[in-house]
């Protein structure tokens, strides 16, 4: 079997700066031959990815900017990627976002708004883009989403935001179940604590991380790197017969209880 992704276009949502997710798995997919596309929001967000791009030898990636509580600005980007790109073959959606002050203390207190703009970017949006992206998936393709365990178990602090994870886990199904007979595959990967820009100041990230260390299976966090070793799994016909599928990539933490 060819295990090369040479030949091949994904795009990679929600690279923020180098710890992103979405970084790890850009690495692991540029490192499979694989060309890339990424989408960013904010100007900000826009220069470091591309900035974190050219590291990337041999790759003339392309960016788009893309909102993704803005129907239209979906509808844009992708309109526009299959005009510079044509066919692609997967898309990777590492987008999440719940208001600060609504990830700790009471889950009682969530707010309708807060609870809503969880539930739009960190799981509508998912459905959205494959909606906008699907016309583009010409020879089938692999859908990735990013989840955690407290859409599963009840996790402190992660509050609005495990009801969002929920959320996604189950619209990650329906959109298997949906595009299945296009050939298109979508999938989750559900990782351990991973210190990234989102993480930064929301709970005490350092007894989580403890508390991995010393009880989770491998005794140790996880890395951008292993996740995106299984998003390549994912995106490669290695995993042609996965579908709907949560894979944690969190040292075994889940199976602990
Ligand atoms: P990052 O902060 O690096 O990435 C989060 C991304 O979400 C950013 O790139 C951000 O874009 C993007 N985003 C937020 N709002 C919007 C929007 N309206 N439109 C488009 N993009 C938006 O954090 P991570 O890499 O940690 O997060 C990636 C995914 O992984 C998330 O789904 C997260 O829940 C999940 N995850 C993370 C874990 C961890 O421990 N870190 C564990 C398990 C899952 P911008 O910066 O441009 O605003
Ligand atoms: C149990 C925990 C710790 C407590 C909860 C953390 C939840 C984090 C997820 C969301 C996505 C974080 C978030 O929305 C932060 C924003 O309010 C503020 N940050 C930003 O706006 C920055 C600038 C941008 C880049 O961030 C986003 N998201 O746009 C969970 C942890 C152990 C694991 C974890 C961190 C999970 C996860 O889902 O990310």
């Amino acid at each position: 079997m060819n295990l090369s992704l040479e030949g091949r276009t994904y795009v990679i949502m929600g690279v923020a700066n180098k710890r992103s997710i979405a970084w790890g798995i850009a690495r692991a997919l540029h490192e499979a031959g694989a060309r890339l596309v990424f989408t960013y929001v904010g100007e900000r967000f826009g220069n470091s990815v591309r900035e974190l791009a050219e590291t990337l030898e041999g790759q003339e990636p392309l960016f788009y900017e893309c909102d993704v509580t803005d129907d239209e600005s979906i509808i844009q980007t992708f309109e526009s990627i299959g005009k510079d790109v044509g066919t692609i073959h997967g898309l990777a959606h590492c987008i999440a976002f719940a208001n600060r002050e609504e990830l700790k203390g009471e889950f009682l207190n969530t707010s309708r708004d807060g609870f809503l703009t969880a539930q739009n970017i960190s799981s509508y949006s998912l459905t959205a883009v494959a909606r906008a992206a699907k016309p583009l998936m010409t020879e089938g393709g692999s859908i990735l989403t990013m989840t955690y365990l407290g859409g599963e178990k009840v996790v402190q602090n992660y509050n609005v935001m495990g009801v969002a994870k929920a959320s996604l886990d189950a619209n990650m199904r329906y959109l298997a179940s949906n595009l299945g007979k296009d050939n298109i595959r979508v999938n989750a990967i559900s990782a351990g604590p991973i210190r990234t820009l989102s993480a930064k100041g929301v709970g005490d990230f350092n007894s989580i991380l403890t508390e991995i260390e010393e009880r989770a299976p491998l005794r140790r966090a996880v890395t951008q790197e292993e996740v995106g070793d299984t998003a390549y799994y994912l995106m490669s016909d290695l995993s042609r017969g996965v579908t709907g599928e949560i894979i944690h990539v969190d040292s075994g933490f889940n199976i602990i209880g």
